[in-house]
């Protein structure tokens, strides 16, 4: 790791990079790979690869005890996991979500023509604000998936009152919030049923993989039924289904990581309060703080560029982008100016205020195992230093180039 005292040294200026090699943001974490072979290893004597083979329902029963919940049904990634609850809810029409999300939270409705209708977020916790999801309740609403973005839930109460007021179902993208819980009672547990992803840059990942958690016996059943083709037995169609279903290997990965959940965590909570504490001392830059009673994986380090900051958001990325530190815009600039939404709501941004603001002000930054808190410390070294500089003319003329 190259040391960085002054802009003289920063890699913009033709010098090396402050890393050698890159800083990623969703950087797996791994478990016991001693553990994960003996699995491969049983996987192959076992010969079953896949369809609910003994390592899914192994999986399965261990994350609902690990949620409390009644049902979870593995599912090969957290988007068809959530196209498969939208449809096993009976969503139609239109379906209120956060504009400010991944993409696939829209995408999985879109794909079923369905309308994702795009609701304002609260700007302090960057996730949905009831009283603008009010606003867009229309005729044809059916219902709201809220997402519990970075990890922190989302306002389950204030929306399960909008949900109960207008006869709407309620569910959520649960993708960032595994293992997090929400007074007292973990994620999983809430709405009509939770969506998961355990997607490689997840902290807890099944290499690629998904799950739906839900307390409801009928819509786990048809559920089951939806991720299998709709069969209920050998040559017994009963339904109109697709294939959802997790492979052994993804499986064998996701109860490796299980097995490490604490370590992993442990990790992300170091890194966060590293940043944190050094974070506060940057004028001009501000953390998401995420802690309290309740679980946290704080599987995303969320920081906001103020515009008292010498450089914009986007400058800052080059900066760090160039010193290997691959920091993300994440979720830049908004479903709404995504297509096919862009062509759809040209104008929806008028009416997403906040979702503007904050998508123009986030950096996300690496953490998870493989960083480590010298890594952390020279990036935050670089980060007090551009708050420092005096003169941006030069910075800014080296960035256009
Ligand atoms: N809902 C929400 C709210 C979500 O955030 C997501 C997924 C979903 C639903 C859908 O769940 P899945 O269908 O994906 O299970 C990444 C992930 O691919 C995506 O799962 C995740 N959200 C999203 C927030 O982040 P990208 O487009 O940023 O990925 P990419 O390829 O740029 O990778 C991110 C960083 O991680 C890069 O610096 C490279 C590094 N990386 C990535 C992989 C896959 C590694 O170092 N190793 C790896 O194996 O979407």
């Amino acid at each position: 790791m190259k040391k960085i005292n002054s802009v003289q040294d920063l890699a913009i200026k033709d010098k090396a990079p402050a890393f050698s090699e890159p800083l990623h943001v969703g950087r797996p974490n791994i478990g016991n790979r001693e553990s994960f072979l003996d699995r491969v290893n049983e996987i192959f004597d076992n010969r079953w690869f896949s369809n609910n083979g003994p390592m899914v329902q192994q999986f399965e029963e261990e994350i609902a005890k690990h949620l409390g919940v009644k049902h979870c049904i593995a599912m090969c990634n957290g988007t068809i996991a959530l196209e498969i609850a939208i449809r096993a809810l009976g969503l139609t029409g239109e379906v209120i979500v956060p504009s400010y999300t991944f993409v696939a939270t829209a995408h999985a409705l879109q794909w079923q023509e369905i309308t994702p209708v795009f609701a304002d977020i609260d700007p302090v916790t960057h996730s949905l604000d009831p009283d603008s999801v009010r606003q867009m309740i229309t005729p044809r609403t059916s219902g709201i998936i809220g997402v519990h973005i970075w990890g922190q839930p989302c306002n389950i109460e204030g929306l399960q009152v909008v949900a109960d007021e207008h006869g709407l179902q309620l569910m959520f993208d649960a993708a960032h919030a595994f293992s997090c819980s929400h007074e007292g009672q973990m994620i999983g547990n809430f709405g009509r049923c939770e969506v998961f992803s355990f997607h490689a840059t997840k902290f807890f990942n099944s290499f690629e993989g998904g799950a739906i958690a839900t307390n409801d016996d009928d819509l786990a059943k048809q559920i089951r039924l939806m991720k299998n083709f709709g069969f209920a037995g050998y040559d017994n169609v009963i339904y109109s289904g697709t294939n959802g279903k997790m492979t052994e290997i993804c499986a064998a990965m996701g109860l490796t990581s299980l097995e490490s959940i604490d370590d992993f965590m442990q990790v992300n909570k170091r890194n966060y309060l590293a940043y944190k504490k050094g974070i506060a001392e940057i004028s001009g830059l501000s953390l998401l703080v995420n802690e309290g009673e309740d679980r946290r994986n704080h599987q995303y380090i969320v920081m906001e560029v103020d515009s008292n900051f010498p450089l914009t958001r986007d400058e800052v990325i080059q900066v760090l982008l160039a010193e290997n530190i691959l920091a993300r815009r994440y979720f830049w600039p908004g479903c709404h100016n995504m297509e096919p939404y862009r062509s759809f709501y040209p104008h929806a941004g008028l009416l997403l205020t906040q979702t503007q603001t904050i998508s123009n002000r986030v950096i996300v930054m690496p953490t998870g195992t493989t960083m480590s808190l010298d890594n952390i410390k020279a990036i935050l070294t670089i980060l007090q230093l551009l708050s420092q500089i005096e003169n941006t003319g030069l910075v800014k003329e080296l960035l256009a180039v």
